[in-house]
């Protein structure tokens, strides 16, 4: 994308009504537009991001074996009325009457709509075991929406259902969740610990958070620090392995975590003093087994082998898909903006011409710009008739991971400059050389 062309409505002054870094760096990067509180167009920028995020969610809950679909936003009471949470879910719920005045609503989550799918088209154990998912806008009501994105009324949620004929199936469709997500997380350059947490309004008793650690994150969080230094990394994992999925759960689950809705103050002290800490975190995902609180309610039930009736035991699983990119800027960034993972990039590389016009220099970015594109590779070129500065200035605020200069000096020595936003750290490489390091760096993702 040549950004001449493009659509980035770069801010110059700081927002006022931005109280944290990534709700203020996303506003002044032209990524999100408030339409009303807790509601935001997705500009170009944050809209490609958005997508990235989205993309590693979908390729992860595959790979696990959950299979996607799309249900609609906008549900009927009904539904909510058989579960009994109609009443239940009080002002968050944003209710709506159609024109025959029939009780409608925007769908905060969706337990009842994928119980009616279920109930309707699943009759047999031999169909199970399933886990549904798709990614979705939802809308809460949330009585003080802020930090942009962070805590929205409208965002972008993964939510994914499994049906199981036992507790011990569905504990491990829980545990596949749960490898899942860290691998998720991991692959967006996000360190998110599972925490033991409550239920809330979806119900169950067994249930974990994944929680980003940030001083601005809105939930307190009491651990065990060693529980920092493990890593899923990219060990091979077998999603119908069910000892090795227990496993994975009991190594990243085993250490003190909770969030303070659960938290427990003697056991806590169980932990040796100089482990125990007290932070902040970003709730980026949820996962929860409420067993047949879903399928008793809606008489969701399968014939099991001995063909006798018998209700589903379900759970669902959460990722805050549009809330991950407030988080993944939180955890990185610096006074001169966003700096991206290169696993979410909204661009791979940015190209900064010096001498915009002047005809070495326009042909060198041209050529860089063709063998990016040729790899596969998306580069972002400021061709604009600007002040170096002003595209340095640019580049620093988007977070492009790597930059590369182009000026007529350098290229009368033959080399442009390469430079690391995570860094700052330079060097001048010709350029096809600049254009293999870069190109390697991503082909090891
Ligand atoms: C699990 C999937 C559920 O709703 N039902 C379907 C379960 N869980 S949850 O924890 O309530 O939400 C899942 C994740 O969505 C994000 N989230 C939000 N993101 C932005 N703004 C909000 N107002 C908001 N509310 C929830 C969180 O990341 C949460 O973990």
């Amino acid at each position: 994308m040549r950004l001449s062309r493009y659509f980035l409505p770069v801010l110059k002054e700081t927002p006022s009504e931005a109280q944290i870094a990534s709700h203020r760096l996303m506003l002044r990067a032209g990524m999100i537009k408030q339409s009303s509180a807790g509601i935001y167009s997705w500009l170009p920028l944050g809209f490609k991001v958005l997508r990235k995020l989205e993309n590693i969610v979908h390729e992860e809950q595959i790979r696990a074996g959950h299979i996607p679909m799309l249900m609609p936003t906008l549900q009927s009471a009904d539904l909510w009325r058989e579960s009994g949470r109609y009443d239940d879910y009080g002002q968050e719920m944003l209710r709506i009457k159609d024109r025959h005045d029939r009780d409608m609503l925007y769908g905060p989550t969706n337990e009842e709509l994928i119980t009616d799918i279920f109930r309707s088209h699943v009759g047999s154990y031999k169909d199970l075991p399933l886990t549904l998912y798709h990614i979705q806008w939802k809308f809460r009501d949330e009585i003080r929406p802020r930090f942009g994105v962070m805590r929205g009324r409208e965002f972008y949620m993964k939510d994914g259902y499994n049906f199981d004929l036992t507790k011990e199936d569905a504990l491990h469709a829980y545990n596949r969740h749960l490898v899942s997500y860290l691998r998720t997380y991991e692959r967006m350059g996000l360190q998110a610990i599972p925490m033991r947490a409550d239920g809330g309004p979806i119900g169950g008793d067994y249930t974990h958070e994944f929680l980003v650690l940030a001083e601005t994150g809105e939930s307190e969080v009491f651990y065990d620090s060693e529980i920092t230094d493990l890593k899923f990394g990219d060990r091979a994992i077998d999603y119908d392995d069910v000892a090795q999925c227990q496993a994975v759960l009991e190594e990243f689950t085993s250490r003190y975590a909770r969030t303070d809705e659960t938290h427990d103050e003697a056991l806590f002290q169980q932990v040796p003093e100089d482990r125990r800490r007290v932070a902040r975190g970003i709730e980026v995902g949820q996962i929860f087994y409420f067993g047949t609180k879903y399928s008793d309610a809606m008489g969701a039930t399968v014939q099991g082998p001995d063909g006798k009736m018998t209700p589903v035991h379900m759970g669902s699983h959460g990722i805050g898909v549009s809330r991950l990119m407030g988080a993944i800027i939180e955890a990185s960034h610096d006074d001169n903006g966003i700096i991206w993972p290169e696993g979410v990039t909204p661009f791979h590389v940015g190209i900064v011409n010096l001498k915009q016009g002047d005809e070495e220099a326009d042909a060198a970015c041209d050529a860089l710009y063709s063998s990016f594109t040729a790899l596969g590779l998306e580069p972002l070129y400021d061709d604009r008739n600007e002040r170096a500065g002003g595209k340095f200035a640019t580049m620093d605020l988007i977070g492009l991971p790597w930059r590369i200069t182009v000026g007529p000096r350098g290229l009368k020595n033959g080399v442009v400059e390469v430079t690391c936003r995570r860094t700052g750290a330079s060097e001048e490489l010709p350029p096809e050389a600049a254009v293999q390091k870069i190109a390697q760096i991503y082909a090891t993702l």
